[in-house]
């Protein structure tokens, strides 16, 4: 990874790329930016967003300013042993696994700014705060992240990175979630997103597909538009115990057949909503 692309301070990265926060050096206009981003996007994903989502993302009170990341790590640590590190963004897959598997969440430490409220590029600390940790602190997402985390070095080992890397992209980022009261969204893309918050709930172009984990790893995805495909649980358990396979059999198999397009439907996907640009 060249960092020298990116748009973080690297300068000062510790061997697993943790750099301090330094809160006292963000500025008044990045805590009203903060405020601002976080006051629109409470109000998109009320009755949008999974419960267990909103209630942990309410208990972090995190609506006046920027968080201080290591007072949040505590209450974390509390409730189901992880951590957050701050970094100065993208890190290398084989690290961002490793702290993973270790219960350590990287949280970038930079707010984008003003004129990127609606889009960016790189994951922020809006991104990553606002859309990551509230589901840190339920137990049996929190286990899935870290079993995910220890898939890594296998991945890198037998090639399976980028199928891997479709888990967390489907499963992480844009994830549905079937409740009593209708579908949710719980992926912190969609969640620090504006757009995608509403577009991904009710927008026809989409499809809608119930998980299936060697089906999501063999499917690519768009990093630069909305998804044109969505994969729904019906539990965090499942996505949990999705991790109790043997992925170098699936790695294997993956390997022999070309990647799905994002926009595919196939005749035994379990098909919630066909969308507009569904293909196949
Ligand atoms: N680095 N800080 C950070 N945050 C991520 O979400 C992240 C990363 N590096 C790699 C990465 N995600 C993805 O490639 C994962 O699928 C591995
Ligand atoms: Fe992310």
């Amino acid at each position: 990874m060249d960092t020298a692309d990116l748009r973080g301070d690297y300068s000062t990265i510790a061997d697993d790329y943790t750099v301090a926060q330094d809160w006292d050096a963000y500025r008044p206009a990045e805590h009203a930016l903060w405020r601002r981003l976080y006051a629109r996007q409470s109000k998109i994903i009320a009755g949008r967003a999974a419960p267990d989502y909103l209630r942990h993302l309410d208990s972090l009170a995190a609506a006046d300013g920027l968080p201080r990341l290591d007072a949040v790590s505590e209450r974390l640590n509390a409730a189901t042993g992880w951590q957050l590190v701050a970094v100065p963004g993208l890190i290398p897959e084989d690290v961002f696994f490793a702290h993973l598997a270790g219960r350590r969440f990287p949280v970038t430490v930079w707010l984008r700014r003003p004129e990127e409220i609606d889009y960016l590029v790189e994951p922020d600390i809006f991104h990553d705060f606002f859309g990551h940790v509230p589901l840190l602190f339920d137990p049996v997402f929190a286990g899935f992240l870290e079993r995910y985390g220890h898939k890594g070095p296998e991945a890198v080992a037998l090639g399976g990175l980028d199928c891997l890397a479709r888990l967390y992209w489907y499963m992480v980022e844009f994830g549905l979630i079937e409740t009593s009261t209708g579908l949710r969204a719980y992926g912190a893309g969609m969640l620090s997103s504006k757009g995608e918050t509403l577009f991904c709930l009710t927008a026809k172009e989409p499809n809608r597909l119930g998980f299936a984990l060697e089906r999501v790893m063999q499917t690519q995805y768009r990093i630069d538009a909305y998804q044109r495909t969505y994969f729904v649980i019906d539990t965090y358990e499942t996505l949990f115990n999705a991790l109790n396979a043997d992925f170098a059999p699936i790695y294997a198999r993956l390997a022999q057949k070309p990647p799905l397009a994002a926009e595919t439907v196939l005749p035994e996907d379990r098909v919630l909503w066909r969308g507009r640009w569904a293909r196949g």
